[in-house]
């Protein structure tokens, strides 16, 4: 069974005016659907067919010659949980377990400048974590498709810091879109689940 495109968990143009339709109708359209083309044909005929996606992931992480179904299989995922960290009228500081969790990283304010500073600390395309390691929230990027998958390690929130993400909505600027993903997109229930799940 050949890999889908998962639906996005809401429209295309729910996250207007912070990230309009047209850079969804791109992000999701073309590029996380390119990524589900090109592994289903990397994976097709090959003993990594029929395997979950997050098995595929596992079976060729660390392998050079597989790189490019880890770089499109990751990358799928990775967008997957991306857009289920966004949500329409999100934003603003959260509740729950996560809101402890981060007043013990300085508070919230604090912790919206350390996200920016490790999103732009990036060179490149890649993206900005928030992670539960080994029981402490940290912050952390990684490089091109990759994402935090170190024993113990467990993925709480992302942002997709590849130019793809905001250029059409925020040019060059990094900085402003992960503001404005923190001012109007961030969902935390989502993070607070993945918190709960790890926990
Ligand atoms: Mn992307």
């Amino acid at each position: 069974m050949a890999f889908e495109l998962p639906p996005l968990p809401w429209a295309e143009d729910a996250l207007e005016p912070a990230y309009s339709a047209r850079t969804v109708s791109f992000h999701y359209g073309k590029h996380h659907k390119a990524y589900v083309d090109t592994l289903n044909k990397l994976v097709a005929g090959t003993d990594l067919e029929g395997k979950s996606l997050e098995d595929v992931i596992m079976a060729v992480a660390g392998k050079p010659e597989k790189q490019a179904v880890f770089n499109n299989a990751a990358q799928v995922w990775n967008h997957t949980f991306f857009w289920n960290c966004m949500k329409p009228n999100g934003g603003g500081a959260p509740s729950g377990a996560i809101a402890e969790r981060i007043e013990g990283m300085g508070g919230y304010e604090k912790f919206v400048e350390d996200f920016k500073a490790t999103a732009v600390g990036r060179f490149g395309s890649g993206w900005a974590w928030l992670v539960l390691d080994n029981g402490e929230c940290k912050l952390v990027s990684t490089p091109n498709a990759e994402m935090p998958a170190a024993p113990g390690v467990t993925p709480l929130l992302v942002v997709d810091v590849w130019e793809h993400a905001y250029y059409l909505d925020y040019q060059n600027l990094r900085p402003a879109f992960v503001q404005a993903f923190f001012d109007s997109l961030v969902n935390w229930d989502f993070a607070n689940e993945n918190l709960a799940k790890a926990g």
